[in-house]
């Protein structure tokens, strides 16, 4: 699916700004919302996530529909273009209206739909744009909720007559299964975009390395009559190959590659009769061989974070002043890498990172499939046909990124517990990953700390991503012990001959609070926890990349092992260094991209 652009075939009309906004009581479909103008509405911002923008607390604790309105005029002179209005995400279910119309639905948050509605505007004649917005997770959505149940780390100890009794009565609840705050509503851009009658629908690039050439293979998909025509530019703009024909394969003589640290693009502009699109890629290739993970041919080694979309006020709404901002802290750390945990992020910060030569693990919002159920949920949940349609959906959206190098299929499933059925469950998305990437990127599940002598899906994947808390959920504080035990798992790994990364590592440190004798929750006791595993972890050649977890503080549900938050950022959550921050600058920097375990 292509990004919605300005350029001389295509306008592009940004709707973000202060809409009128109601949380759903229930009894917003019966009254008909959609059909006129929202009785005693408020102010909300958009793109954004509701949820932090006023004081009343049913913001945070709402469960079910809430509804955005506004309206907006086509401009006349548009009148004769295609008009297609699109959503970046909206979260978690959406149902769209146009003058109380329902026009189009989406089903999941963290990717984009968009719907034709050409035939249904008046172009100069003001129309009424609706949106209702579920924010409900449950055993049906991806993240995952635990109806019934309780959420990532709230207990209820079980037997308590009262405690069970309240519980029974209790309205509906959102209990997400996963640990990040559930951030809800028009959570990215919402923009109109138009084309030509006859239109370009998809762009498909995907490079290949030949010698000192780089061959690219391509695709044009359009609607309508026309001739394709591809023109392959250089980074000052000068034409270096061009094509025509919707599909086929071009030579870039003398290529300049795309790397991390060093993020060479080229862009093809594409032309369609009356259209024109400009797609930007790099050529690098990325395979995994043997207990290496190779970009270019050469050994990388990962250096980042699991990061989530969370900010003050914002919530998990896009914000690209943070991203830019991030970014800037990767490098100021030395960093290479992140992954996009737990869901596909907005789409600016991919191209912020084509731009920028940071790496990316690009991951399915499939987070909380399982664990702690106690039951076989890949029996009892009717889920995977909807997983496999999110990895298409997100490979569709991300496939040209040079950015992205690996494909996550889940973060953290129950491997363990009923691991023939787990297997059977991830065997066929792990090849559905493969086969929708014309890239074809090596592809992995992220796994949680578990007992892996059980797991048979992790050890199946290309590279084997573990997250792994010795030394804090386990051996809590003791890191002799921590050290001690993970290497008896990394002479496990070490057998398998595979690649191997940590995806996640770390411990909470509450900014502020020092101790000379590190203890948790301190952050002398999460420098020294990244000191004493690093120190391990570099003994290990097949070990191919640390990234910490997380990049910065973030909002979590409320629970009794959560202050205000999950607190293993490196950062604050306003983005201020902690000691661990300073620790991993001076270690980053003296690592190598590539060749570290040479
Ligand atoms: C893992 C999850 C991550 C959590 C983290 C933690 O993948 O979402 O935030 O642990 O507990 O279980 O901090």
């Amino acid at each position: 699916m292509l990004y919605p652009k300005l350029n001389r075939s295509r306008d592009l009309i940004d709707l973000s700004g202060v809409w009128n906004f109601k949380l759903d009581n229930g009894c917003g479909f019966d009254e008909e919302w959609q059909n006129a103008p929202l009785k005693d509405s408020q102010t909300i911002a958009v793109p954004a996530s509701f949820n932090d923008q006023r004081e009343d607390p049913a913001y945070r604790t709402h469960c079910g529909w809430v509804w955005y309105q506004r309206t907006l005029t086509i401009p006349a002179f548009l009148a004769g273009q295609r008009i297609v209005l699109r959503f970046s995400a909206v979260t978690h279910f959406a149902k769209v209206y146009l003058n109380g119309k329902l026009l189009c639905e989406h089903r999941g948050g963290f990717l984009p739909f968009e719907a034709d509605i050409t035939d249904k505007v008046e172009c100069g004649k003001e129309v009424l744009l609706t949106i209702a917005a579920d924010n409900r997770v449950d055993r049906s959505t991806l993240p995952v909720g635990n109806e019934g149940g309780t959420a990532f780390f709230g207990s209820d100890n079980p037997g308590i007559p009262s405690v069970e009794l309240v519980k029974s009565r209790r309205a509906p609840q959102n209990l997400p299964n996963f640990d990040f705050f559930n951030y809800a509503g028009i959570n990215r851009p919402v923009k109109i975009y138009t084309t030509p009658a006859a239109y370009i629908e998809d762009i498909t690039l995907a490079p290949n390395i030949q010698g000192k050439n780089g061959m690219v293979s391509y695709s044009v998909q359009t609607v309508g009559e026309g001739n394709v025509h591809l023109s392959i530019h250089d980074a000052e703009g000068k034409e270096v190959a061009a094509a025509d024909g919707t599909s086929g394969s071009i030579t870039i003589s003398n290529a300049h590659l795309w790397q991390p640290g060093s993020p060479y693009l080229y862009t093809a502009e594409v032309t369609f009769g009356q259209d024109c699109y400009s797609q930007t890629f790099g050529v690098r290739t990325v395979a995994v061989k043997g207990t290496q993970f190779l970009i270019n041919g050469k050994p990388f080694y990962f250096k980042g974070f699991g990061k989530h979309e969370d900010s003050p006020f914002h919530g998990r709404g896009m914000d690209i002043c943070l991203d830019v901002k991030d970014t800037s802290l990767i490098h100021w750390l030395g960093a290479n890498s992140f992954r996009t945990s737990h869901y596909p992020y907005a789409e600016e910060m991919y191209d912020l990172c084509d731009r920028e030569g940071i790496v990316i693990i690009d991951e399915v919002p499939a987070v909380g499939l399982g664990m702690g159920s106690g039951t076989d949920v890949y029996q009892a949940m009717n889920i995977g046909d909807y997983h496999g349609q999110v990895i298409r959906d997100m490979i569709a959206r991300d496939k040209n990124h040079p950015s992205v190098v690996m494909w996550s299929i889940a973060n953290e499933p129950d491997t363990e517990n009923f691991p023939q059925s787990a297997y059977d469950y991830f065997r066929p998305l792990y090849e559905l990953a493969h086969k929708c990437d014309p890239q074809n990127r090596p592809v992995t599940l992220v796994c949680c700390q578990n007992n892996y002598t059980k797991d048979i899906v992790t050890r199946t994947m290309d590279v084997v991503c573990l997250n792994r808390y010795y030394g804090w959920y386990n051996l809590s504080g003791d890191l002799d012990a921590a050290c001690d035990a993970l290497n008896i798992e990394m002479d496990f790994w070490e057998k398998q001959g595979k690649p191997v990364m940590f995806t996640e590592y770390g411990a909470d440190a509450v900014a502020g609070i020092h101790q000379t004798v590190p203890e948790m929750f301190s952050e002398e006791f999460q420098m020294e926890y990244y000191r004493r595993l690093n120190a391990e972890l570099d003994k290990r050649k097949f070990f191919v990349g640390e990234q910490v977890w997380n990049f910065a503080d973030f909002a979590t549900v409320q629970g009794c092992m959560r202050v205000d938050g999950n607190k293993k950022g490196l950062f604050t959550r306003d983005r201020r260094p902690k000691l661990a921050a300073h620790y991993f600058r001076r270690r980053w920097h003296q690592i190598p991209d590539f060749g570290y375990k040479d």
